[in-house]
């Protein structure tokens, strides 16, 4: 099989079902980029990246689209051998840009799982379930708000809740934590500061919250802040955003500094690579969920895929962008959160096929 078209779509994905706000502030609407890659056998997989705004990592919209538009030219024609050849080939285009990259890898796994007939899951090992749990994130906001908001997602079923903390006076996180904890009760409770906490303010919580079960996640901006402060802190730790390659994550691991991750398919360069720190993890057991930073059925369905073949114990949750979207590609098979779970898609490959002309004509073509 080989590479015979690669085309790449825009698409603006809205943020309509309710506000969302992180520590680098609220987000209205976000712009994806889809890559559909047609084999010389007609079958078409697809991929998806989509950065959540240009601030939150060093990853953008615009330089996803030319990164792709930097490499498609010299992928067209190319065998498709397997995703970790295919990552090599891109590598040998381009240095770094795993967001970009990212898109290629998912379309491939989805085009290798179409052709012969398996899904992605048991492509990258194999599902251990039909539904994946979720978890909610609670954006930052009025404390008496986030504990209704969580409340209420707790109570509809969501095993897990993330609550945003920082941009603001720590006293404000602090009270927001505590109602949360008051109005839920919820013991999977992840306080993600994004990277905004300074040390000063996370050894305030952990101390002034000591009796709430939560684990910071992502607190400070640098594995070196929180490394500092970990032996303060008697709550646990995950990275995320500093988790951006294999490498990151065998840094954390060998030199102590968390206790478990938030990953993401695009940061990490795709699902080949992130099915290898879910292996690397598992011989570590080691908590961490499988997201990505926001998107549509596409990207959904990644992550789906692979949370289902994470062990039981170590999945702390997938994370899709859908409960805030009214939006989705594949009108027969969307996916969503039901009741804080996620059906892992039946079909083969990713499970979904986006609907004819849904993103409208491709921003750049090859082949
Ligand atoms: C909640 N997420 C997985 C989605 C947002 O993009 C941010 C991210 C996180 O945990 O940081
Ligand atoms: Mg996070």
């Amino acid at each position: 099989m080989r590479i015979a078209e690669i085309h790449v779509y825009q698409m603006d994905v809205p943020v309509t079902r309710t506000t969302y706000r992180m520590s680098s502030g609220p987000y209205t609407s976000l712009d994806s980029t889809i890559v559909q890659i047609v084999s010389d056998a007609g079958v078409s997989g697809w991929g998806e990246t989509c950065p959540v705004g240009p601030v939150y990592a060093p990853e953008h919209a615009l330089g996803a689209r030319a990164a792709l538009q930097q490499m498609a030219p010299g992928m067209v024609g190319a065998p498709v051998t397997g995703p970790r050849e295919v990552r090599r080939a891109l590598d040998r285009l381009l240095n770094g840009h795993n967001y970009a990259k990212a898109a290629i890898d998912i379309a491939i796994h989805d085009l290798i799982g179409k052709t012969y007939g398996m899904r992605v899951c048991d492509m990258l090992g194999g599902a251990t379930t039909d539904w994946v749990d979720s978890y909610y994130a609670l954006s930052v906001g009025e404390p008496d708000e986030i504990a209704e908001k969580a409340a209420e997602k707790f109570a509809e079923g969501y095993p897990r809740l993330q609550a945003k903390v920082g941009g603001r006076p720590v006293e404000k996180d602090i009270e927001t934590i505590r109602k949360v904890w008051e109005a839920t009760g919820c013991t999977r409770l992840a306080l993600d500061g994004n990277r905004s906490l300074l040390a000063r303010d996370v050894l305030r919580i952990g101390r002034e919250c000591a009796d709430i079960p939560f684990v910071f996640e992502q607190p400070c901006n640098t594995m070196d802040e929180i490394a500092a402060i970990r032996g303060q802190l008697h709550h646990g730790v995950y990275l995320d955003e500093n988790t951006e390659s294999i490498n990151d994550v065998l840094r954390a691991i060998s030199l102590g500094i968390c206790d478990g991750f938030g990953f993401k398919v695009t940061r990490l360069g795709g699902l080949a690579n992130l099915a290898a720190v879910r292996d690397i993890c598992e011989t570590r057991a080691m908590p961490h969920t499988c997201d990505d930073a926001w998107g549509g059925d596409i990207i959904a369905a990644a992550c789906v895929h692979i949370g289902a073949t994470v062990q039981p114990r170590l999945l702390e949750g997938v994370w899709i962008a859908e409960p805030y979207l009214d939006v989705h590609y594949d009108s027969e098979n969307p996916i969503r959160v039901e009741k804080g779970r996620i059906k892992v898609p039946t079909g083969p490959g990713l499970g979904v096929t986006p609907d004819e002309g849904v993103f409208g004509e491709p921003v750049a073509s090859f082949g």
